[in-house]
């Protein structure tokens, strides 16, 4: 596959990518009774969006589990548990992404969410994104353009979301 084209799917792969800081400004807690299921609701997750646990990590953590475990707030078997404070975790796949607090009693009393990322939606482009040019015109682009894309610090996590987002569009056109 054309270096260009990957350049092409990975500036409009990331041009999309949305934070999103769980609970807003109350963060992840138990106070306020804050109401983690009508927030997640309310959002249109996309992949290579990141969401971010902000909390004060001597009272709270976050734990990823399943469905099951998730109605249960069963904490015996999480798939990863977060515990910084300021955790920030890159959606790379489709489906739902259950998340708890381990700490007794946390999750019986609300703080869990349910961060879905719809199996078949994929985001508009951005009017930017329609303005510049599917295709790259010639061989004559500059080479510059690949240079600088491979100069980027975030190469790593950028090449990731491209091929997820190239991932998403042969899935699309599968289904
Ligand atoms: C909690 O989850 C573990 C692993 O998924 C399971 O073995 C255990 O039976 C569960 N405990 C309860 C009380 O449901
Ligand atoms: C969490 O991290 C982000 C970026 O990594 C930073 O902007 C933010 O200020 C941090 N929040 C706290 C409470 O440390
Ligand atoms: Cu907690």
């Amino acid at each position: 596959m054309s270096w260009l084209l990957v350049a092409v799917a990975l500036a409009a792969a990331s041009a999309s990518a949305e934070v999103y800081k769980v609970g807003d400004s109350t963060g992840w807690t138990t106070l306020g009774n804050f109401n983690y299921k009508q927030w997640a609701a309310a959002k249109n997750f996309r992949l290579g969006d990141i969401i971010v646990f902000e909390y004060n990590a001597q009272f709270h953590n976050v734990m990823q589990v399943t469905h099951a475990e998730y109605r249960a707030c069963n904490t015996t078997s999480p798939k990863a548990t977060y515990t910084t404070g300021n955790d920030s975790i890159t959606l790379t796949r489709r489906g739902h992404h259950y998340y708890f607090c381990g700490v007794p009693g946390h999750c019986q009393s609300g703080q869990k969410v349910d961060i879905n990322v719809p199996r078949l939606a994929v985001r508009a482009p951005s009017p930017s994104e329609l303005a510049s040019p599917m295709v790259p015109a010639t061989p004559a682009n500059p080479p510059s353009t690949n240079a600088g894309v491979a100069a980027s610090p975030t190469t790593g996590v950028l090449l990731a979301t491209m091929v997820l987002f190239l991932g998403d569009l042969l899935f699309s056109h599968r289904s």
